[in-house]
């Protein structure tokens, strides 16, 4: 039964119905019982698997199809009417044209299958900059992610009322087909397309394709910013928050800072870190002219390999009920999941990701992995020991810091500060990052990501670098101090330098004292270098940190710098004349100072 009588959403359910034609739709109410019989029936299917309830309640886990297991960029789109409101960063096509290859491919594709609406809501229900989406699916994995990662149900409609502003989401199975397969986003018409995945970002709809393509376009037209960021504030003994956006590219990291734990030197002394999101920031300017952020999300698409009791204790516990598990390993002897350094004990007897069962033998034999590299856990935000109290707060929370950084084995230092605003845009815009398996495609080579937004801005990035601007123009002195970090510079054995994780907060301690005046820096070409002797390194000794070692982590090379100008160089030429001309003269400004 139809959950609302608003006009906009009947209508587009019917269209949808007659477009595909389900064999019935089910309306998610985001109820417990009905969430119950939905698992109940994907265990029956075998599309989901119960886990150990004593030890992992409310547990599942699933597979996806082999050929499905992370976003497909070459087959992500941005269409709209002209070719360069989107194109050349994104894939282009015009609206029309698209529609027209697509139609044919959902036509009667959910006949024999059930299509459930899902009505959500991005943000928390209540507040001002929350927004609505609706999402049809023939997926009951897409429906219990969605109840995790978002606020699903009668609440979400009772948030839209009558108004005809949400986002429309269409997602249909059909074979899986990878050379079928498309996610296209219509944000001129408030629209989402995706047929034939099964897999996260590809599929539940008010991620990435809501929260960042068409959320990134709205922010544009509206005056506020949709990023790819985590937030997290850092409380100092006195009862202060202070908060932090970090944009670092898919699996560099974000869900690792967001739930870091402070080293001993810092928690002695009653410093805390709270989690305010892990990957997606909402940004506004609030009546006092300084940017709020709030998470439009209300769970977690982690990342599962790497994270132990040692690297992110918080993300570990957060999976520990209410949870599911994709692409992971099935540990068979006690019916729990394993996944690459979870621990050092892989299961003997256990069904890697794939389903194929193997022995402790026949696994290193293969030489493979068990769980995959981008194998992942959604859990839900209340399960995390460290979230912040502000997780709901309508308005938001006040940005002190902004943090741009990726995977540099070289270039790079540990961190720096950017000059000014404009400068900081720059340096967002200039992000390179070692690609990962978050994304389907070759791993470990360095592609150019601005403000890693590259696979998720919805619009022209010229445009997109220039909207970046004219928040700091609005902003004026109450803008954020924008900063660069570095966490994987590696040796000449190719191990990485720093710490990492928790030791971070050593970072973002000094970004801190800067943003306060605190503590002065080193001018370089490239911008604020810390005086090594600022980066707290007690405790570190162990971990073969020494004074000398941070100061080589802050080396800046300026060859290597000077190559990095001309990379930054060719993706301005790239993108074409809808670059700023700010952004090129703050590049030629850096040559000047390199040269
Ligand atoms: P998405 O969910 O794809 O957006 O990823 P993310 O940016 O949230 O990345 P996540 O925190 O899940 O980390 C991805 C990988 O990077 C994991 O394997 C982590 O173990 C590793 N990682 C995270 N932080 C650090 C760090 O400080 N140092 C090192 N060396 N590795 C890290
Ligand atoms: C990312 O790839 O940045 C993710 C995972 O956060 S996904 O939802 O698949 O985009
Ligand atoms: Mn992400």
């Amino acid at each position: 039964m139809a959950l609302t009588t608003n006009k906009h959403v009947l209508d587009w359910v019917k269209e949808m119905e007659d477009l595909m034609t389900p064999d019935k739709t089910i309306w998610i109410d985001g109820s417990e019982g009905q969430l119950r019989a939905l698992r109940e029936e994907a265990f029956r299917t075998g599309e989901m698997t119960e886990l150990n309830q004593d030890l992992l309640p409310g547990c599942v886990l699933h597979h996806t199809a082999k050929n499905d297991v992370a976003r497909v960029e070459g087959r992500t789109f941005i269409c709209t009417k002209n070719r360069d409101d989107a194109a050349p960063i994104n894939n282009w096509m015009e609206t029309d044209e698209m529609k027209a290859k697509l139609i044919p491919l959902y036509t009667g594709c959910m006949k024999g299958r059930t299509m459930y609406v899902i009505p959500y809501c991005m943000g928390p229900i209540g507040s001002p900059f929350s927004k609505v989406g609706i999402e049809v699916t023939d997926s009951i994995y897409v429906v219990l992610n969605m109840d995790i990662m978002t606020r699903v149900g009668v609440k979400a409609l009772r948030q839209l009322g009558d108004s005809n502003d949400f986002v429309r989401g269409q997602h249909a199975k059909a074979d899986i087909d990878e050379e079928n397969r498309y996610i296209v986003q219509f944000p001129e018409e408030n629209a989402i397309w995706s047929i034939n995945s099964g897999y996260g970002g590809n599929v539940l709809l008010g991620k990435k394709c809501f929260a960042l393509r068409i959320a990134s376009y709205q922010g544009k037209k509206e005056g506020w910013m949709a990023e790819h960021m985590l937030i997290l504030g850092i409380e100092a003994p006195d009862g202060e928050t202070s908060y932090i956006t970090a944009a670092f590219p898919s699996a560099c990291g974000k869900t690792n800072l967001a739930m870091l734990i402070p080293p001993e030197i810092y928690a002695k002394q009653g410093y805390k870190v709270w989690t305010v999101g892990d990957d997606i920031a909402w940004m506004h300017i609030g009546d006092d002219g300084r940017l709020y952020a709030i998470n439009p999300e209300n769970g977690f698409f982690g990342v599962a390999p790497g994270t132990n009791e040692k690297s992110n204790p918080n993300a570990l516990a957060t999976t520990k009920k209410g949870t599911i598990f994709t692409n992971v390993a099935h540990n068979l002897a006690d019916n729990t999941v394993w996944w690459e350094g979870l621990d050092k004990n892989p299961p003997e007897d256990a069904q890697e990701w794939t389903g194929v069962a193997v022995n402790g033998k026949e696994y290193v034999a293969n030489g493979g992995k068990l769980a995959h590299p981008n194998s992942r856990f959604t859990a839900p935000a209340v399960n995390c020991p460290c979230l912040s109290k502000e997780f709901n707060n309508p308005n938001g929370v006040p940005v002190t810091a902004m943090v741009f950084g990726g995977r540099r084995a070289k270039t790079a230092p540990l961190v720096f500060q950017s000059f000014d605003w404009n400068h900081g845009v720059y340096v967002g815009s200039a992000m390179a990052s070692e690609t990962t398996a978050a994304a389907a495609g070759a791993v470990g080579v360095v592609r150019r990501d601005p403000m890693a937004m590259r696979p998720f801005c919805g619009y022209n990035m010229g445009d997109y670098f220039g909207h970046w601007l004219e928040m700091g123009k609005k902003l004026g002195d109450k803008a954020p101090k924008i900063f660069h970090v570095n966490w994987f510079r590696t040796d000449d054995e190719g191990h990485f330098i720093w710490p990492g994780f928790g030791d971070n907060m050593r970072v973002l301690m000094w970004m801190l004292a800067r943003c306060k005046g605190e503590v002065d820096a080193v001018e370089t070409p490239i911008g604020y270098v810390p005086h090594a002797e600022d980066i707290n390194i007690e405790g570190l000794e162990e971990k073969g940190i020494t004074l000398d070692v941070v100061k080589g982590l802050l080396d800046v090379d300026k060859d290597l710098w000077m190559e990095d100008a001309n990379g930054v160089e060719e993706l301005y030429n790239e993108i074409g004349e809808r670059v700023p001309a700010e952004l090129r003269k703050q590049l030629a400004d850096l040559k000047a100072r390199l040269a």
